[in-house]
Parts: structure tokens; sequence; C-alpha cells
């Protein structure tokens, strides 16, 4: 029996939008990681010469680990390709992300990319989302205002925890994880929750992909593109 990775096939698929002399925004999770992998065997054996910028510190560590040469905003304006994952995507490739915290990171990069490819596995292409909670990215000052305020929303919230510690972004923020189950209204959603005082952004990715990869336990992928508005 071969051992079939949908994230690494879906990973590697999309690293091969990849060209000589981009610049490129590396994502965060377990999927990211094969494309990260990808890349930087691409950069060793191919002499690809590209500029990455992160979307977190753990995929920037990673990629200085693989000689990819990481730049910050400070030196670069475009983003021509990034590659990440999501945590649920639809049809209409309208995202939830931030199952690793990287949400905010991953949001400022995408919305300064040409083509944002999004990497998954069939488990979460799905017909709407809300089944994964939400993640919200709340500031440490008067989180407990914001939680109420999200559960008015009509969701039921955890804050995040790591290794038994409150979990702690890279922006120093607190993540609270919303479940909604169903999320009917993708985008009143997104600004509903980002309306609250005291929420730094929130998971809901709404037309920011352009591209969307899915890979299938049996090995086969479909590609689907949105049309750029
Ligand atoms: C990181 O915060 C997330 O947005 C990830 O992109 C998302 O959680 C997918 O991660 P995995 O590829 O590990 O499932």
């Amino acid at each position: 029996m071969t051992d079939i990775n949908p994230k690494k096939i879906a990973a590697e698929k999309a690293v091969t939008f990849i060209k000589d002399g981009m610049t490129v925004g590396l994502g965060t999770g377990s999927t990211a990681y094969w494309a990260i992998k990808k890349i930087g065997e691409r950069v060793k054996d191919e002499g690809l010469g590209i500029k990455a910028i992160a979307t977190s510190e753990s995929s920037e560590k990673l990629a200085r680990e693989l000689d990819i040469p990481v730049y910050s905003f400070a030196q670069i304006d475009l983003i021509d390709v990034t590659i990440d994952g999501a945590d649920e995507a639809d049809e209409q490739l309208n995202l939830i992300k931030g199952g690793g915290g990287a949400l905010l990171r991953e949001k400022i990069v995408a919305s300064n990319t040409i083509n944002e490819i999004i990497i998954v596995d069939e488990s979460k292409f799905v017909k709407t989302l809300g089944k994964f909670p939400l993640p919200v990215e709340v500031n440490i000052f008067g989180h407990e205002s914001a939680i109420k305020k999200l559960q008015q929303l009509g969701c039921s919230t955890k804050q995040r925890m790591k290794e038994e510690q409150l979990f702690i972004t890279d922006n120093n923020n607190y993540i609270i994880d919303c479940s909604f189950e169903v999320i009917e209204d993708a985008r009143t959603l997104h600004d509903k929750v980002n309306a609250i005082t005291g929420v730094v952004d929130n998971g809901l990715f709404i037309d920011l992909a352009h591209t969307l990869i899915i890979a299938y336990n049996n090995g086969e992928t479909k590609v689907i593109q949105r049309n750029r508005i």
C-alpha cells in the first residue's frame, strides 16, 4: 500500500505556481509546512531565486533553516503568490483560518497577495462554513468584555489554551474560538465580529483566496479559481 498524504500533494502542486524572481508568502500550519519544505528543495536544487515573507514566527524559522531568504514588509510591497492552509474552505473560496493561531499575519499577507493559493485536504472542503470554531484574535486587556460580546452574536466561546497555558499569538494577543456550528452569512459575521472593540481580527477570510487546491485521499487534486475582483 502506498502512503498518500493529501496535505503534501496539495502543497507540492501549489509550489509549481512559483516562478523564479517572485515574492512568495509562506503560510502556517501542517499543510503549509509541506509547501515550505518543497520551496526549500527548489531553492537548493534549482537555485530558485525568491523573496519570501512569513505568516508566523514558526514558518519564518523553518524557512531560514531551509535557506529560503526571508524579508519583511519594510522591503516588500506586493506578494506574487502566497501558499497557505485553511481550516475550512467553501466553493466561493471563503475560508476559516487561524486553527494554528496565525490568522492576523496570514490575513495581512493574503491582503497584499496577487494569487493567494489555499491548500487543503478533502476533509476541509465544506458546503457551509462554521463547524470549525471561528478563531478570533483579541487584545488581552478587556478580553472578558470582548468574549461577552462575541457570545451575543450567538456562539459559544472557548479561550485557546496551549499546554495548559493561555495561548498567546505572535502579536501578543489571545485567541477566542467561537463555535457557531453553521455560518450562513460569512461576510456579515466577519464585519460584526470585527466591529467589537478589542477584537483584533477574525479567521473569516472573505474574497482573499484566489486559488483553492483540494487534495483527495485517493491522491487526486482539484483546483478552483476565483475571478479577481
Ligand atoms: C494557522 O493559523 C491556520 O490558519 C492554518 O493555515 C490552518 O489552521 C490550517 O492548518 P493545518 O494545515 O495545520 O490544518
